[in-house]
């Protein structure tokens, strides 16, 4: 997760608020972790416990001090080989484990108010996450437009992105109730904004809600915003390795689209080492093969969907 930029809260569009402040929406009291985050659009405050200046590699900070990093073999350097996984300047791999405990037992609190407060309306929610530009947005409209078409789908979307309202306009289009989350510098959608967000948004019993998180490969996967799945989009453009250099994100997910299949004629692009990269990460994942353009494979990814949802129902009836 992200201990390294630290990101922290957004604003829901239309509001205004100030959500450390008086904001309560139902799910327990707002408790701050170990350094306050105060993220309103681009007033980026940001406070370390210990006063320690963050340190960048590439900014004069140098590199022959004797802690955190590690030089393989090839003398390549590794940040991520102590008990935290990451480094950030002076702090301690406990200092660090501690901060990125506290950030996410909070966030879990959220998640599980949301995971409730879904169940409860019989909501079965996914979470979109990709790099930028893979398609999320393109694919949803697809998808809420077939779902919509045989009369099968009631949905609603949650989108994230760092500024901007461009994607909840692109989902209104279609018709679905849309709500947009500005995460500011923050770099991942949280259990806290997403909770606020359901407030906001139009959600029928036994909906499909989607959420489309901020395009980025790394921090949404450590962040349970109380969804059922996560769905993991690649594009056929990025390259097979990406599962292996963010291995992270592809453990978390259930299932992989493999989006814009329509441009694999014209990408040097070997589609089942994509798909054995995929499994080498993670084996249960499924994999589906789709085109936002061309409605390719639409048909089984909505198919997943309509299944895992009944499934949920299913478990949810026997208890
Ligand atoms: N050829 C082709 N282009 C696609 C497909 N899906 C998306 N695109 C294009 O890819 C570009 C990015 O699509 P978006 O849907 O905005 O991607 P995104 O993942 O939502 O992007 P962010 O929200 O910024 O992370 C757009 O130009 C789309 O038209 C596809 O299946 N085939
Ligand atoms: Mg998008």
């Amino acid at each position: 997760m992200c201990t390294v930029c630290g990101c922290g809260t957004g604003s829901v569009e239309g509001q205004s608020h100030d959500h450390h402040h008086g904001h309560e929406h139902g799910h327990g009291g707002h408790h701050h972790h170990g350094h306050d985050h105060h993220h309103h659009g681009a007033g980026h405050t940001h406070r370390h416990e210990e006063g320690d200046a963050h340190h960048h590699h590439g900014d004069g900070h140098a590199h022959d001090h004797p802690h955190g990093h590690h030089h393989g073999a090839h003398g390549d350097i590794h940040f991520g080989q102590g008990a935290a996984g990451v480094a950030v300047g002076n702090m301690s791999q406990e200092r660090l484990i501690e901060i990125e405990t506290g950030i996410l037992s909070e966030n879990d609190r959220y998640a599980a108010a949301n995971r409730a407060r879904l169940a409860g309306q019989g909501v079965f929610a996914v979470n979109l996450v990709s790099s930028p530009g893979s398609g999320k947005t393109t694919l949803l409209c697809a998808t809420i437009r077939a779902m919509t078409a045989d009369g099968g789908g009631d949905v609603a979307v949650i989108e994230g992105d760092q500024q901007t309202s461009n994607d909840a306009d692109r989902i209104r289009e279609t018709g679905a109730p849309a709500v947009q989350v500005n995460t500011g510098k923050g770099c991942h959608l949280d259990g806290h904004m997403v909770g606020h967000a359901l407030d906001h948004l139009h959600l029928h019993d036994g909906a499909t809600l989607f959420i489309e998180n901020v395009g980025n490969l790394v921090c949404p996967a450590a962040f349970d915003l109380g969804e059922d799945a996560k769905v993991a989009i690649l594009s056929v453009t990025e390259g097979e390795d990406k599962p292996l250099k963010y291995p992270d994100m592809f453990t978390a997910a259930r299932i992989a689209l493999l989006n814009k299949i329509d441009l694999a004629p014209h990408c040097d692009v070997d589609l089942d080492l994509y798909e054995a990269n995929l499994r080498r990460v993670n084996p249960t994942i499924e994999i589906v093969r789709v085109s936002a353009r061309t409605g390719e494979g639409l048909d089984q990814w909505i198919g997943w969907l309509r299944s895992e949802a009944a499934a949920k129902r299913l478990a949810q009836a026997a208890e």
